[in-house]
């Protein structure tokens, strides 16, 4: 799984040892409109993926994400008026903005190829909004509110499933106490809760983090306990406040489809410590969905060092940031079942879907989807084979059947005794959203697959 809050050593175990894939080299690639070169050992942007580029499905009229992103700065504007909105900044963005501006370490798993989408070695897709904190802050002082929040298109090479997709958007929020005055964010914290109060929806809320030691989750050495106290409280009410808001809507929404229908009465809620590298203490919030815990949102206090990349003086601010899941968060407000169906240009789609109204997803229809497995031998681990994430794998079958498959899981391991040979088994589940596939059709990506992965892994198909 991809994470940005993912520590080095959880990456290992999905990792694989396979023969190094080659991109074909293009010297000049065009993204929205802009030319950039590519770098032999860094290009891996796929065409699949630059075609998502400028879809801005966070300001499309009558769309769901764009629906839920004008909800959320509604409502959170609507406590003391305190952020400015950012939408459209470019995807493409340095590694600076992505991660030296934040302080990803050097060997930060969120750097690698196996999970960034790279232009050349310097540029790259964002994988998260949070690459334009540090200029948003720096603009604090001339916009004259104390925060901001960002939505915008997101890239990474992830998993495959219903709630993981290549491009997803998040929104990033922000707010900074500069002159740190305890007074001030007691007041703010008043008002935000007086909003908070205002809701009828039942938050069921777990905190972790509470009974946590301070060793797990530490804070910053400049600010004293009753700041984070405090600075924390306001992230996590404007928080809860956005949750509650969502889900009022959606209960509402809900009265009025069917008043007789079996309405929940309460949301089951959970903050949960994390880690990211220009957060401390940090955290992300899962909500219990179809059974599961579904994770919506990492946030925290902002390290000083990124206040001062910003120009802010040493010691002269505090401030908290979250990044939102949107699409996960579209997907729970509409009912939506699969994370692809964002992406759908089908008008039985598009058209159930009006600017400040939230109702229920009515699927059109469910088509019949199909299961094939690929099972293959590794090529012998040698020196000249250097590892390859489960990503590359993925990525051979995002692009050869685009948004015609709907997991891929692996279902067998397997390493012959004698031989030490290993063995690996996927199995690729194919379905459109919006018509009927043919056996034909999916034995032709099925092969395509497999060729693939023959010749760039040069790996031995079972
Ligand atoms: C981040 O991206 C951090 N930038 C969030 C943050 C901001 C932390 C500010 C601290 C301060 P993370 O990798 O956990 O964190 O992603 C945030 C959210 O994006 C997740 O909770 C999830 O809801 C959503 N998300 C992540 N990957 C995918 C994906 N492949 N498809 C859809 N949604 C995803
Ligand atoms: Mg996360």
């Amino acid at each position: 799984m991809y994470s940005i809050c993912r520590i080095n050593t959880q990456r290992g175990a999905s990792r694989l040892l396979l023969r190094f894939q080659s991109t074909d080299a293009k010297e000049v690639l065009t993204i929205g409109g802009k030319n950039f070169k590519t770098h032999p050992e860094y290009t891996n942007v796929t065409p699949s993926i630059i075609n998502h580029v400028g879809k801005s499905l966070h300001v499309k009229p009558n769309h769901p994400v764009n629906i839920l992103r004008d909800l959320i700065e509604k409502k959170l504007s609507s406590v003391d008026n305190a952020f400015t909105t950012y939408n459209k900044f470019d995807p493409v963005v340095s590694t600076f903005q992505n991660f030296d501006s934040l302080g990803f370490p050097a060997d930060h798993p969120g750097r690698s190829k196996s999970d960034t989408y790279y232009v050349n070695d310097k540029t790259l897709l964002r994988t998260h909004t949070s690459a334009h904190e540090m200029e948003c802050y720096s603009k604090v002082g001339e916009t004259g509110k104390p925060g901001f929040l960002i939505s915008a298109d997101v890239y990474r090479r992830d998993e495959i499933d219903k709630t993981h997709y290549p491009v997803f958007h998040q929104m990033e929020g922000c707010r900074v106490w500069n002159g740190r005055s305890i007074p001030q964010i007691k007041a703010d914290l008043k008002v935000l809760q007086k909003k908070l109060d205002e809701h009828e929806m039942n938050l069921v809320v777990e905190d972790e983090s509470l009974s946590n030691p301070p060793d797990v989750n530490p804070k910053q050495s400049y600010m004293t306990d009753e700041e984070v106290d405090l600075v924390s409280q306001h992230l996590k009410r404007s928080l809860e406040l956005v949750i509650s808001e969502v889900f009022t809507q959606r209960i509402k929404s809900m009265r009025a489809e069917n008043p007789n229908a079996d309405i929940p009465t309460e949301l089951k809620f959970r903050w949960v410590n994390a880690y990211f590298p220009w957060t401390a203490p940090s955290w992300e919030i899962e909500v219990w969905w179809n059974n599961d815990w579904l994770e919506i949102c990492g946030c925290g206090i902002v390290q000083q060092q990124v206040l001062l990349n910003a120009g802010y003086k040493e010691n002269s601010a505090i401030s908290w940031a979250f990044g939102l899941g949107l699409d996960r968060i579209a997907m729970l407000l509409f009912e939506i079942p699969d994370i692809r169906l964002l992406w759908s240009e089908d008008p039985r789609f598009i058209s159930q879907f009006k600017d400040g109204h939230i109702n229920t997803f009515k699927p059109y229809s469910k088509y019949p989807g199909s299961t094939r497995d690929v099972a293959f031998w590794l090529p012998d681990e040698t020196k000249e084979n250097p590892e390859v994430h489960e990503n590359d794998i993925m990525e051979i079958v995002r692009d050869s059947a685009g948004s015609l498959v709907e997991s891929v899981k692996l279902v067998d391991r397997f390493t012959n005794p004698k031989t030490n040979k290993k063995s690996l088994c996927y199995r690729i589940h194919y379905q459109s959203m919006d018509r009927n596939i043919t056996n034909d059709e999916v034995n032709k990506i099925q092969k395509q697959v497999e060729t693939r992965l023959v010749d760039k892994y040069n790996v031995t198909l079972r």
